[in-house]
């Protein structure tokens, strides 16, 4: 490396202090902890992402965020210049640039990810970033600019985005494909939701949405202004003016807590959404005789997929499309999907990335975590064929309608990563189509009552999982505990796995009731304490928001 830059380089590290004792971790979500620790760690990714762009000779995203997490955390993670999570390859490479102890190893590190990754250092590199609206963003997106002068990188600093946002600008600029600006975003998506709602509508699509307090409000209400009030009635509340981000409220709260967030009076007869604190989640909720009514990302997921496989009949298209879960998944929706709609699913480990990746296997691939993150995945081959049919003079008007919906559902849909205003919007489409509300979708089928839990245990690293997580290898006679329990109840089901974003390890448990899949919880989450060792402290996932 340039001795200048490597010198600008080691001086701005120099500033930055090294927590004492914390080893960071690049999971599922980049590295999330509390923000003041932030500042070396982001200099550091700062270096990561322009070493990336060179051995990509691409433009790299890096987002500051840490989504659902409280308002005095942050976080931050880079983006593949597809728009997509970082190579799993390159994680234990930002690991190792996080800890490094001193800056003789951090050069060392350097200097051997230039050479296994037969980096041309010479090479120029573009690093895009973006921040939520977090009290610390301001600050760490100034250390990030820091280390990408010092690496003498060219970077554009497009201040508060959606987390989605900032990877649909990564995926645009690579991709050459349009928008070259935010704007540019809001314009696509809101031209393709205006095109997609069917002509008989009467009103404009009406809906309530707690925002978390979080950067989704802006962006919201931007995007409601760019449909225009005759297509999309929106009504924003938690818009951060007065609340804190994620707290009572969000996509993540409500789904754990199954009730309403804060700022919001449910009324019988409308339908309500909640986003997380980025913007990457979305799940819905409404009154239901009386009773708080869930529909989550597996609800969102077979709606779509419902809805995709009716247009792909129209059309008269062969091709593949799938409904990839997480062992989170209900298993009522894997039921539903699998028996009902006939539609294949598969089921991958916790994270976007393995349901991205997976959701690639499909001409169309519609992924979805129970918690509200997914999208849809169009293949070439999908898209090529959609374009071929609209087009054909030879089909039928039925046929060129239904090809022409696909189509705009690939300008809808965020292709880089879930995001929440996109699916929103499809959501809103798809109940238009069919002339349903809330309570017509949420009878597809029922959830089977379930429960989450968090277990702190002294070393989660030590449990290992297999089949997507639903089975326990280590520590050894945890699983034959969980089997033993499970069998004991009604439609039961449970399954641990470590937690990829936060120091616990996580119980998950199904029954016929609330009351009896919340003593299996329990009693998992005992058996999870007497295997891990003595330093425990469970908690609903619940509790930990009240
Ligand atoms: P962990 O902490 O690994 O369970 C959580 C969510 C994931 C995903 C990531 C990233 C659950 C049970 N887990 O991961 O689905 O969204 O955060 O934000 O919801
Ligand atoms: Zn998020």
């Amino acid at each position: 490396m340039d001795p200048s830059i490597l010198k600008a380089l080691l001086e701005g590290d120099a500033k930055y202090m090294s927590p004492t004792g914390t080893k960071f971790l690049y999971g599922t979500a980049g590295f999330r902890c509390k923000a003041p620790l932030l500042d070396k760690i982001v200099f550091r990714v700062g270096i990561l992402a322009v070493l990336r762009s060179k051995c990509t000779k691409a433009t790299i995203g890096v987002m500051l965020t840490a989504s659902h997490n409280p308002v005095e955390d942050n976080g931050v993670k880079v983006v593949e210049p597809s728009g997509e999570m970082m190579v799993a390859s390159w994680e234990p490479r930002a690991t190792a640039i996080a800890n490094a102890a001193s800056s003789d190893e951090l050069v060392d590190i350097i200097s051997q990810l230039i050479s296994e990754s037969s980096i041309d250092i010479k090479q120029p590199s573009h690093v895009m970033f973006a921040r939520d609206t977090r009290p610390s963003g301001d600050h760490l997106a100034a250390i990030l600019e820091q280390s990408l002068t010092a690496m003498q990188s060219s970077f554009d600093n497009l201040g508060v985005l959606t987390t989605p946002q900032l990877h649909y600008m990564v995926w645009s600029r690579n991709t050459h494909h349009p928008p070259s600006d935010i704007q540019g975003y809001y314009t696509t998506i809101a031209t393709a939701f205006k095109e997609l709602l069917p002509q008989s509508m009467s009103g404009p699509a009406v809906v309530t949405v707690d925002c978390a307090n979080g950067v989704g409000a802006g962006a919201l209400q931007k995007m409601a202004e760019v449909i225009g009030n005759n297509c999309l009635n929106v009504t924003v509340c938690n818009d951060g003016s007065s609340g804190i981000l994620n707290e009572k409220c969000g996509a993540d709260y409500v789904k754990l807590n199954q009730c309403a967030p804060d700022g919001v009076d449910l009324e019988t007869g409308k339908r309500y959404a909640s986003l997380d604190g980025d913007a990457d989640r979305v799940v819905f909720f409404f009154e239901d005789n009386g009773s708080f009514r869930l529909l989550d990302g597996d609800k969102i997921a077979s709606l779509v997929a419902s809805f995709i496989q009716e247009q792909l009949t129209q059309a008269d298209m062969k091709l593949t499309l799938g409904v990839v879960q997480t062992a989170y998944a209900n298993g009522s929706s894997t039921d539903y999907l699998c028996g009902k709609m006939k539609i294949p699913v598969a089921c991958v480990p916790t994270g976007v990335k393995h349901l991205h990746h997976k959701a690639k296997e499909f001409d169309i691939g519609v992924y979805f975590e129970a918690n509200g993150h997914g999208t849809v995945l169009f293949s070439e081959k999908a898209v090529k064929e959609f374009h071929r049919i609209s087009s054909d003079e030879s089909c039928s008007m039925e046929k060129k309608q239904a090809a022409s919906q696909l189509c705009r559902l690939t300008q809808l849909i965020n292709q880089a990563v879930g995001d929440a205003l996109s699916d929103l919007l499809l959501v809103e489409v798809v109940l238009a189509h069919k002339k349903w509300g809330c309570a017509e979708w949420s009878k597809t089928y029922t959830d089977l009552p379930n429960r989450q839990m968090k277990v702190k245990v002294p070393d989660r690293t030590l449990m290992k999982t297999t089949d997507a997580e639903r089975v326990c290898v280590s520590p050894a006679g945890l699983q034959e505990a969980i089997d033993t329990l499970v069998v004991t109840f009604a439609m039961g089901r449970s399954f641990v796995r470590p937690s990829g974003t936060e120091d616990v390890v996580r119980v998950y448990a199904e029954a016929d009731t609330q009351a009896r899949c919340d003593l299996l919880a329990c009693l998992v989450a005992d058996a999870v304490t007497e295997h891990m060792g003595d330093s425990v402290n469970k908690t609903t996932a619940a509790d930990e928001n009240h």
